[in-house]
């Protein structure tokens, strides 16, 4: 019988079939071999205007053109008050380096909805042969994440062709931006590719807090640059750009699904199709 609870199905000594995944799906990177292309920036002095706040901007701008995921940290404040806080300062970021008012972001979510999400990822006896959480981007404006000293968080920045496990640094929030953030960036700012992935040695723990416009915000870019075209053709809302997601996202299980049986069934076909070509005398296959 299949184990009832986490901490049975932890003790596991093989994976049950339903975790394994595709074989274009399994991790390609280990949970422990870290990278240190995510930057660490530290907020410290941020609004300090005369000071560093410049320096820490270019920062926090950079690593949302290049990956949309970066690690915060922020010495000697509460995890909670950060948490409540560092959202609202790196979207007024944002919104200067577009060239915007500082609320600018933070107006376009109309009422900032926050989620929070507590995952807890059992060890794996097989970790090769599955992920802990599927690859995705959060689709939201921006999610801070707290992460235990396991690692196992792992990003792309080319499609799914290499990934990089996010090192994990005490007391560091990793920020990942989302898709509400990279429409109104109209793509300047890249949404996080993301996924999880287990390992065989212990458990591992990680928080998320979502940062979400409201149902009925507008999502359409904020700011095009000139020479740019817009990344979406109108304006609609974050309900809509939500609900085209999840059917995308379907559509394509369908079709992986789909592709999968035929595989399977041509397999199938040349199988059965051997022991007939086997039975055929030499000379008649020669001739
Ligand atoms: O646990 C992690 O490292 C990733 C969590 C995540 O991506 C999510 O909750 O959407």
């Amino acid at each position: 019988m299949a184990p009832s609870t986490l901490t049975a199905l932890a003790e596991e000594k093989t994976l049950q079939a339903s975790f394994v995944r595709d074989e274009d799906e399994r991790p390609k990177v280990a949970y422990n071999q870290f990278s240190n292309d995510i930057p660490v920036i530290s907020l410290a002095g941020i609004d300090d205007v005369d000071g560093k706040r410049g320096e820490i901007c270019k920062k926090i701008v950079e690593a949302c053109e290049d990956w949309g995921v970066f690690q915060v940290v922020d010495h000697g404040v509460d995890t909670k008050l950060v948490s409540e806080m560092t959202p609202c300062k790196l979207l007024e970021v944002l919104s200067e380096a577009m060239g915007l008012e500082k609320e600018a972001l933070t107006k376009a979510c109309v009422d900032m909805d926050q989620k929070v999400v507590v995952n807890f990822y059992p060890k794996c006896p097989q970790p090769d042969l599955t992920l802990g959480l599927k690859r995705h981007t959060d689709p939201g404006t921006i999610t801070l994440l707290l992460q235990d000293q396991v690692g196992g968080l792992q990003a792309t920045r080319d499609n799914g062709k290499t990934w990089i496990t996010v090192q994990p640094v005490e007391g560091a929030f990793v920020v990942n931006l989302g898709d509400h953030g990279h429409y109104l960036s109209n793509g300047r700012f890249k949404n996080a590719d993301h996924q999880a992935v287990v390992n065989s040695n212990c458990s591992r723990l990680s928080i998320a807090t979502f940062q979400n416009p409201a149902p009925d915000a507008t999502v359409y870019p904020l700011k095009i640059r000139e020479g740019e075209k817009p990344i979406l053709e109108e304006p609609i809302t974050f309900a809509e750009m939500y609900r085209r997601k999840m059917s995308k996202d379907l559509e394509l299980a369908r079709l992986k699904k789909l592709a999968k049986e035929q595989q399977q069934l041509k397999e199938k076909e040349a199988e059965n199709e051997k022991p007939k070509l086997e039975a055929k005398p030499l000379e008649e296959i020669l001739a």
